[in-house]
C-alpha cells in the first residue's frame, strides 16, 4: 500500500510470479569419424540413458545428423555440453555437442 502527495491511497496487489525456466536441447551432430561405440558410451555417462536408448539415438543421429540427448535449464545444458566436448577432445574424436533454446 501507498499514499502518495495528493493522499490517494494507491492499493498495489501482487500475485506471486513464478515464472518458469527457459529450456534448452542438448543435441549430437553427425561426423564421418567419431565410433557408433563411443557416442554410446557419452549418451549413457552424461545424459543418463540407457544402453538402448542410447543406441536408438545414436543411430538417429547417424541417419538424420542431428538428434535429441536431453532438454534442460541454461546451467545444466551448458554443462552438459562442456563435459561432451571436453571428453570427445581427449579421446580426439571430433565429436559435436550443442545446444538451442525450445
Ligand atoms: N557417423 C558415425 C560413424 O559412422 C557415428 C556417429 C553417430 C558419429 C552419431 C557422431 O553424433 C554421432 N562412425
Amino acid at each position: 500500500d501507498d499514499d502518495d502527495q495528493s493522499g490517494t491511497v494507491v492499493v498495489t496487489r501482487t500475485r506471486p510470479k513464478t515464472k518458469r525456466p527457459s529450456m534448452y536441447r542438448v543435441l549430437l551432430l553427425n561426423d564421418d569419424y567419431t565410433p557408433m561405440e563411443f557416442v554410446v558410451h557419452v549418451l549413457e555417462r552424461f545424459f543418463q540413458k540407457t544402453r538402448d536408448e542410447a543406441t536408438h539415438i545414436m543411430l538417429h543421429v547417424h541417419h538424420h545428423g542431428v538428434g535429441e540427448c536431453g532438454v534442460y535449464t541454461y546451467e545444466v545444458a551448458e554443462t552438459k555440453v562442456t563435459q561432451v566436448m571436453d571428453f570427445a577432445r581427449k579421446h580426439q574424436h571430433p565429436l559435436q555437442c550443442v545446444m538451442e533454446k525450445k
